[in-house]
């Protein structure tokens, strides 16, 4: 098979966040697969409520939409709210996987029950939200935040990672879960370390999403374009949003 090219999104505009998210994909990746590894031009530079996702979720279509142009095989959504995930499916050509759904699944394969770690409380509810649309709202433990703001993950001090690690110890002490589900890409480079320390599963989704991407595209499976998902219908989309008309 030839080199396979995922392009992996980060809805938000942090420069800094997309190299740890891209750098924790790059890790995860088989030796065939390249990373694209992308992030709006124009947004929020963090996602942390209804409002951040509305504005994200723009950039997202925008990049999908570019990354079809360029021909690649498939795509991660790398914020844990999966914003714009089932329109970006209808936009797309390859299969479409969300970093929140990818670590939910990964986690039910290794655990009865699984907790999440997020960054702001008020991000819970969306957290929780997809919990019941993905159907594992059963399969959830319990939802914890550090609460920090997401872009406190990459101010160098430390202080975000260490909150992780003192809420993912009492996820397990209080939950009763066999896993923790990391809940924001850029966590994505601290579910290793946590793994050995902790001798539990911590799911980071980035990592998850680009080894589903992999296997989805290595079985020949991409969106159904049957339905649903199936491309937008033709219509003249109009002025900013003009881009959409042309593939
Ligand atoms: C996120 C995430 O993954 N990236 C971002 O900007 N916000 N979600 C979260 N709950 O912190």
């Amino acid at each position: 098979m030839s080199a396979v090219r995922i392009q992996v999104i980060n809805p938000n505009t942090s420069l800094d966040m997309t190299e740890t998210i891209g750098a924790a994909a790059r890790a995860a990746a088989a030796p065939g697969t390249e990373i694209l590894a992308v992030c709006p031009g124009d947004g929020v530079p963090s996602i942390e409520g209804h409002f951040d996702e509305a504005i994200a979720t723009i950039g997202v279509l925008e990049q999908i939409h570019a990354g079809r142009q360029q021909g690649v095989d498939g795509h991660v959504i790398a914020c844990f709210g999966d914003p714009g995930l089932l329109a970006a499916r209808e936009l797309a050509q390859g299969p479409v996987v969300g970093i929140a759904e990818a670590a939910m699944h990964m986690a039910t394969l290794v655990s009865t029950r699984f907790s999440v770690v997020t960054t702001l409380p008020r991000t819970l509810i969306i957290a929780r939200h997809l919990l019941h649309q993905y159907g594992f709202h059963d399969r959830c433990a319990g939802l914890h935040a550090i609460d920090l703001p997401v872009l406190a993950l990459e101010d160098g001090s430390g202080l975000a990672q260490e909150k992780v690690r003192a809420r993912c110890l009492q996820a397990l002490r209080e939950d009763g879960c066999g896993a923790i589900v990391l809940g924001c890409g850029g966590m994505a480079d601290l579910a290793q370390a946590l793994t050995r320390e902790l001798q539990v599963p911590v799911i980071d989704g980035v990592s998850a999403a680009v080894k589903m991407v992999e296997s989805l595209v290595g079985l020949g499976l991409s969106t159904s374009k049957h339905g649903d998902l199936a491309f937008p219908e033709t219509k003249a989309v109009s002025g900013k949003f003009e881009m959409f008309n042309s593939f």
